[in-house]
């Protein structure tokens, strides 16, 4: 597949995924989502791939949203299919079977916050303004912005937010649980990867079931929810990797894991 936006590359056991407009602020058009759900699909494939880097290319914006200028002129139809394009490739994101972190190095408004919300960990730029600007264009967040920002930050943080349409700084983002670091600009690829590194060289099927009670706890009363837990521990008990980590420590070395 030849991508024009949406560009791919391995570092080792590091995925990294640049939305690459710059001269439209990587603003998500229906070919950026159809590049963004082909590069899923690689990194699927990729059996060493252990952890996801999403950032945006050029110096001003992570995503500044969906494209305007394509919406504009929409068909309900076509709005429909965006919608749906754009569910289905947010879902694809939030479910990938590692960690995700989003590397936002400037603007992340609408979609592009949304987009960073489908990830795992957001580490944010002191360039970084975050925000869900929808309501001035007469739409609301389409890509689960009002829902994933509500579970986050709480209802009075997302409710102002989604409210004003105001974008908010990046240390103002982790005042309210939204980023978790600030970094200078030309620190924040370089602290990504080195949490990306941290996070690989775990176990990576327990990373993927770690990943996946927590999501789907979240909403479930916490005796459900630890029920999951509680499965999740013990299936672990049956995987390659889980004797190689506790051998490991015990013989005092390093574990090689397989992901088995
Ligand atoms: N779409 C298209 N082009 C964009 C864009 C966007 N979201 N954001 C910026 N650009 C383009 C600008 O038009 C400009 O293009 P040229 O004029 O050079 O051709 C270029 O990028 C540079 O932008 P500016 O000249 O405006 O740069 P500034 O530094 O002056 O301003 C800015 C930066 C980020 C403050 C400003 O560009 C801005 O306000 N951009 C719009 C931000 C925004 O409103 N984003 C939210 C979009 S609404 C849906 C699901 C989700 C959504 C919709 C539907 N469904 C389920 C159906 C999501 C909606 C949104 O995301």
């Amino acid at each position: 597949m030849t991508a024009e936006f949406v560009k791919l590359e391995f570092e080792g056991p590091v995925a990294l995924i640049t939305i690459d407009r710059p001269k439209a602020l990587n603003a998500i058009n229906l070919q950026v989502l159809t590049e963004l759900d082909g590069a899923l699909t690689q990194i699927l494939a990729h059996a060493d791939a252990r952890v996801l880097i999403l950032t945006g290319g050029g110096e001003k914006a992570f995503v500044a949203g969906a494209d305007i200028a394509e919406m504009a002129n929409f068909t309900p139809m076509q709005g429909l299919a965006l919608s749906t394009k754009g569910h289905q490739v947010f879902a694809r994101l939030e479910a990938l079977p590692i960690p995700t972190i989003a590397a936002v190095n400037g603007f992340a408004l609408g979609g592009g916050l949304e987009l960073a919300l489908a990830c795992d960990l957001l580490y944010a730029s002191e360039k970084a303004r975050l925000g869900l600007p929808e309501v001035s264009l007469a739409v609301i967040p389409g890509f689960g912005g009002t829902q994933r920002l509500t579970r986050l930050v709480g209802r009075n943080r997302a409710r102002e937010l989604v409210f004003t349409g105001d974008a908010i700084d990046a240390a103002k983002a982790k005042e309210i649980g939204l980023a978790l670091e600030v970094l200078a600009p030309e620190a924040l690829l370089p602290r990504c990867k080195e949490i990306a590194q941290k996070i690989a060289s775990r176990g990576p099927v327990a990373l993927a079931q770690a990943k996946r009670v927590m999501e789907a706890g979240a909403d479930l009363p916490l005796k459900d929810a630890n029920e999951i837990e509680r499965q999740a521990f013990g299936l672990l008990f049956g995987t390659d990797d889980l004797k190689e980590g506790m051998r490991a420590f015990l013989e005092k070395r390093k574990a090689a894991f397989k992901n088995a």
